[in-house]
This record gives C-alpha cells, sequence and structure tokens, in this order.
C-alpha cells in the first residue's frame, strides 16, 4: 500500500500528534543486567544515577522522545536530588516516576506490604514515604510499585488476610500522598512467588486502585501476562474506566524477558496503540505515561534503548493511519474483512521514510542508531568511565 494522504476532513497530517508524543525510559536499562543467569559487563556501563542520566540523554537527544527517565529507589539513591534534577534538566531531560523497591531486603521474605507481621509492613509503608519525598524533591508526579509478594506453596497464608493487609497499607501510602501525585500499581502473573502473586492481574489491581481513589492507576507491564492474554483487550477496558497510568513496555517470549519492546512481536504492540489512539490516550492529556521496563544483557544499552522508542514510536504512527472513517464505515455495514482490511493496510504501511521525514524537521538525526554509532560517545564514555563499580540491576 501506498503511504496514507493526510486525513480529508482536517487536511492535518495524522502523523502530527507525534510531535507530543514520549516514552520514558528506565534508569535501570543503561546499568549492567540480564538474565538469572551472566551478566555480562560493558566498557562504559554507568557508575551512578548522574551518568545512568546522561546516557539516557543521549536517547533522548538522537530521537526526540524520550523526554523523561524514571528513578529507582534505592538504586538511584542521592544524597541531592535537586542536584541531580538541575543535572539531568541540563542534560535535556526530566525525572519521570519514581520505583519503589520492595524485593531486595531480607526482611520481605515473606512479603512487604502484605506481610503479616505489622512491623515489616510499616517499613515498606516507611520506605514509600521515602519516595514521596523522592518525587517532591525531583518533581516526579508518579510513585510507581511494583509489589514482589505472594506464596509459593498451598496453605502457606491465607490469601485473603494478604489482600486485607495490601489494601490497608496501600491505603497508608495514598493517604502520604500530595494532591497532584499519582500511585501506579503494576501487576504481574508469576515471579517471584509461583503459588500466588499478591496483585497478579489487571483486575486485581484494578480493584485497589478504585478502592484507594481516582489518582490510583494500573500499571501494565507487556511481559507479565500468561502467554495468549488478549493484552490490548485490556488497555481498552482499562482506558475506559480513566484507570490505565502506565505502561511498562518490553518484549516477552516465555516469561518476564524484559526485552526490547516489538522486537518479538511488533503487531501486538500496533494492536496496543490501536487502541490507545482510538481512545485518544496518545494524547499528552490522557495521563498515559508510555515506559519501558527493559534490561540489556548482550546489547549495546543505548542503541538499544533507541532502538525500543523507535518501534513504539513506529506502532504508534501506524495505529495513527488507521483510516477512521473507513474503519467506522466498514464496521456499520458489518463488513467484517473490510475492517480488518483497513487495519491491516495501516500495519503494512512503511513509516520509515515518514518517520525520518519527521525527525529531520525537527533538527534530528534521520538514522539515530546510526547517528548515535558516529557520534563517539560510547568510546569516550568508555574512556572516562574508569574506577568506581558499574551499576546493575540490583545496585
Ligand atoms: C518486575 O518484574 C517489574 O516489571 C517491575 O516493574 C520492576 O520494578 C522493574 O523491572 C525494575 O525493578
Ligand atoms: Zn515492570
Ligand atoms: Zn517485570
Amino acid at each position: 500500500m501506498t503511504t496514507p494522504a493526510p486525513t480529508p476532513a482536517t487536511g492535518r497530517d495524522p502523523l502530527d500528534a507525534l510531535d507530543d508524543f514520549g516514552i520514558e525510559v528506565p534508569s535501570w536499562a543503561y546499568g549492567n543486567s540480564g538474565t538469572r543467569f551472566k551478566v555480562f559487563t560493558t566498557p562504559g556501563t554507568p557508575r551512578d544515577p548522574y551518568e545512568k542520566i546522561a546516557d539516557a540523554a543521549q536517547v533522548h537527544a538522537m530521537t526526540g522522545l524520550a523526554p523523561r527517565v524514571s528513578i529507582h529507589i534505592p538504586w538511584d539513591k542521592v544524597d541531592d536530588f535537586a542536584a541531580l534534577t538541575a543535572f539531568a534538566k541540563e542534560q535535556g531531560v526530566a525525572i519521570g516516576s519514581v520505583n519503589s523497591n520492595l524485593f531486595q531486603d531480607d526482611d520481605y521474605r515473606l512479603g512487604s506490604l502484605a506481610n503479616s507481621d505489622p512491623r515489616i509492613r510499616d517499613k515498606a509503608i516507611a520506605h514509600h514515604s521515602e519516595c514521596l519525598d523522592v518525587m517532591r524533591a525531583t518533581g516526579s508526579k508518579d510513585l510507581k510499585i511494583w509489589l514482589p509478594d505472594g506464596t509459593n506453596y498451598p496453605g502457606q497464608d491465607s490469601l485473603r488476610d494478604r489482600q486485607d493487609r495490601l489494601a490497608d497499607s496501600l491505603a497508608q501510602i495514598y493517604a502520604a500522598m500530595d494532591d497532584d501525585q499519582r500511585l501506579l500499581l503494576e501487576y504481574k502473573i508469576f515471579e517471584p512467588y509461583f503459588y500466588t502473586m499478591d496483585l497478579p492481574d489487571w483486575g486485581t489491581s484494578l480493584l485497589h486502585c478504585m478502592a484507594l481513589g481516582e489518582r490510583a492507576k494500573v500499571i501494565l507491564d507487556t511481559g507479565h501476562h500468561a502467554p495468549s492474554t488478549n493484552i490490548e483487550f485490556i488497555v481498552m477496558q482499562l482506558l475506559r474506566q480513566n484507570r490505565l497510568g502506565a505502561f511498562d513496555f518490553n518484549s516477552r517470549n516465555y516469561a518476564d524477558d524484559d526485552l526490547i519492546v516489538g522486537s518479538a512481536d511488533p503487531f501486538q504492540l500496533f494492536r496496543i496503540m490501536t487502541e490507545i489512539v482510538a481512545q485518544g490516550a496518545h494524547l499528552p492529556t490522557s495521563g498515559v505515561n508510555f515506559m519501558l521496563d527493559q534490561c540489556h544483557n548482550i546489547e549495546e544499552k543505548i542503541p538499544g534503548q533507541i532502538r525500543s522508542v523507535m518501534n513504539v514510536q513506529a506502532a504508534t504512527a501506524k495505529a495513527l493511519l488507521v483510516d477512521q472513517d473507513a474503519l467506522a464505515a466498514a464496521r456499520a455495514q458489518g463488513d467484517v474483512l473490510g475492517a480488518h482490511g483497513v487495519v491491516m493496510d495501516a500495519y503494512e504501511t512503511d513509516v520509515r521514510g515518514l518517520l525520518a521525514d519527521r525527525r529531520e524537521a525537527r533538527g534530528l538525526p534521520r538514522d539515530p542508531l546510526r547517528a548515535f554509532a558516529e557520534s563517539g560517545y560510547a568510546a569516550k564514555a568508555a574512556a572516562d568511565r574508569v574506577g568506581g563499580t558499574q551499576a546493575s540491576w540490583g545496585a
């Protein structure tokens, strides 16, 4: 199919919406990280949060697509968060969501926010108060909670009591938040526990968010579902309830692979973005935070992130090219294959040239990966960053 013309109704190019589209990148993607097995180190890997932010800023400089960096506490803890925020600004980016960490403390063996021991629950709640202070210092508005709590064996704990304790802990965190702060609640079908997770699915996360209040929203990590789950349906349903707060984008083949989004199944990413565009949720006013949650073990990290944001942009571009008038007409006529064809025409459009043109028009490199390779940044980082300890997923 040829490149679609601008929509006749407005005369505007549907891809203009991309100019305001941003993807948040995770600080931990720039550290050494990977699987349960060997973690390969790379020369030039950041040694502190400043160097992680400098690397993330390269992604934005090359693509214009990654204006914010998610941070993780305590991995990105610094003495002076105002200074870190100012440094990010100098680099051309901002600090995005603040991720709490409930999965690296011996106290949390039997759970954190859902633990039966009130002392341990209080400790986990207090950690979120610390994260809220980091948000106040950095200007971040999103507190992101991934709850690793669960059980491994039938009978290990009361599933009902765990939910009640979790609800109470979350309510205490929510009560400590400012009016302009949001609580984003992630779910995951399994891992680190394998019999039950306390937040295993979008329905459970949504129920907790609804009990908390309007500023509690669900995070959908694309790697956190059973095989064959129809993720775009969940996207539609959460949008319908105004409860989709954010994505953690990544690619999933088997479990929580955390690989480059859109690498294994670009069609799924397109289907997700089609539901997003259909409800106008690609616009900044929608409040949906499009984040990456990825690790790069064997590939170069900055190019891996550049590729990732470009994949999300390409899927969004194709979704924007769906001819909504033709789609509505085909649906109204009960034209099953006609409607399907409209969607497939958009998916099969080669948007690479269109996106390169748009980048060039904004003063960005036509080919961000090539521009980064030619910039010499990686070699300079490898030469400069000697001594110290390289950052890793988990530190
Ligand atoms: C874990 O599986 C989740 O995806 C979380 O989002 C987690 O916080 C993230 O991977 C970084 O710790
Ligand atoms: Zn995640
Ligand atoms: Zn995950």
